[in-house]
């Protein structure tokens, strides 16, 4: 069996890796040539703990061949970006050109997936239409289903095998071809329905998760507000059965659940007061970091000097996109501090206005150190030695990742998110 997997990002190259490693012969298609070109000589423009090896395995067996077109095969499955615009509408062009690059090669018996998150009813309503200027009939002549990832960046290879899929077809045929498909790799659940319910269902855990990580941010400012420790708190909350509330940090981001509940609130302005609001409140997130920061040093941040320490939107991955730490770095910037900013991961594109240095630059001759990104590397941090390489001795960390204790004997004033001082 072949299948063209349109799209090589972080979705679509482990999935063709992970087809290929499993016998189907792949062909991955992409419109970027530098990631055609790279790829075809074993070099991975992504960051993610495996793909590197599963890639080159991949190739190397020669089932998984990479193109700028695609090809005539038995399946297709579309795994472009759908990234949001100012007015928070879903960007839709590169699924629509994705669809329309394939509407040449399609043939009768085809399956075609959508795999990247829409708003519901993008397969009916965007998709089929687009396929049908084949001539071929969806649901009569070629299977439609539209089945989301779901898998947790840092953890891709596995999830991708391990999850419980959902496959929503146009009709019961299309989503038993999805199965099919996709039963070659996945050992959990496959689940199938209709795709305009696997469309709400994928954008539907990315809200809950949003409005639970908003409701933690708001419980960071109300225990600021009242000298609470909202970490103690929030650990002696979750030992009541029913409750689990998630961790308050710099705010939400990453391409997925700091854009997808949009698509909802888009599309349906009159239902959505809540999840609006919990967009508003993460996003809003980096401004208490700059408040905290500014208490942190006296009230003014002009001319004075801080280390930020963590730029990628959450730990261990090398993924800077709407991530609350960078806007956090900006504002602190803007406010007038000279930032000097770290990560352990080099962004692909320079961030526009943020100066970024290796740790030891960032650390010299700064007055502070905010952290805000929990990445290993910090964790493993000795503050003592720290204390050798910086004049700051007043420390933010908005993570919870530094131990106390330790730091408060290396010299430091370590203050925390969450925890009024
Ligand atoms: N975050 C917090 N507090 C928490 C958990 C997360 O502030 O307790 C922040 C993170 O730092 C980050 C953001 O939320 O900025 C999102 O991180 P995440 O790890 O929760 O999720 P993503 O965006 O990396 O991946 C999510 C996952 N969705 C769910 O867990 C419901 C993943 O399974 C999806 O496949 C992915 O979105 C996607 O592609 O849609």
């Amino acid at each position: 069996e072949k299948i063209c997997i349109l799209g090589l990002g972080y979705i679509g190259l482990p999935s063709a890796s992970t087809f290929a490693t499993h016998g189907l012969q792949v062909v991955g298609v992409d419109v970027d040539q530098r990631v055609v070109s790279g790829l075809k000589n074993g070099e991975v423009h992504l960051f993610e703990p495996g793909l590197r090896t599963l890639v080159q395995a991949a190739i190397k067996s020669g089932k998984l061949t990479i193109s700028s077109q695609p090809e005539e095969a038995d399946a297709f499955i579309i795994a472009v970006p759908t990234p949001f615009l100012e007015d928070k509408r879903a960007d839709m062009r590169f699924v629509i050109s994705a669809t329309e690059a394939i509407v040449p090669v399609l043939r009768r018996g085809n399956l075609v997936v959508l795999e990247s998150t829409s708003p519901p009813r993008t397969t009916v309503d965007l998709v089929a239409p687009i396929l049908e200027r084949s001539g071929l009939k969806a649901g009569e002549d070629f299977f439609l289903a539209y089945s989301p990832e779901r898998v947790l960046p840092g953890q891709i290879l596995k999830e991708l095998i391990e999850n419980a899929r959902v496959i929503g077809g146009i009709d019961a045929a299309s989503a038993e071809a999805g199965r099919d498909l996709y039963r070659v790799f996945v050992r959990g659940d496959i689940v199938l329905t209709d795709s305009t319910t696997a469309e709400m269902v994928k954008i539907m855990e990315n809200t809950y998760r949003d409005v639970n990580i908003a409701i933690a941010n708001e419980f960071s400012r109300l225990a600021d507000r009242f000298g609470v420790d909202v970490w103690e708190a929030i650990e002696i909350a979750n030992r009541h059965p029913r409750v689990n509330i998630l961790r308050p940090g710099p705010g939400v981001g990453g391409h997925c659940i700091s854009v997808d509940p949009w698509f909802l609130v888009e599309a349906a302005p009159d239902l959505t007061p809540l999840i609006r609001t919990a967009r508003e409140v993460n996003d809003s997130q980096p401004h208490f970091v700059l408040k905290l920061a500014q208490k942190l040093l006296g009230g003014n941040l002009s001319g004075r000097t801080v280390a930020v320490l963590g730029l990628t939107y959450k730990p261990d991955v090398d993924d800077f996109r709407e991530s609350p730490a960078v806007e956090a770095a900006l504002l602190l910037q803007a406010a007038g501090a000279r930032v000097r900013a770290h990560d352990p991961f080099q962004p692909k594109q320079p961030i526009d206005g943020l100066d970024l240095c290796d740790l030891d630059e960032a650390l010299r001759g700064a007055d502070a150190l905010v952290v805000l990104v929990a990445h290993s590397e910090y964790r493993q941090l000795n503050p003592q030695a720290l204390a050798a390489k910086t004049t700051a001795r007043s420390v933010l960390d908005a993570v919870h990742i530094f131990d106390e204790s330790a730091w408060r004997e290396a010299g430091f004033n370590l203050q925390r998110l969450g925890r009024a001082f």
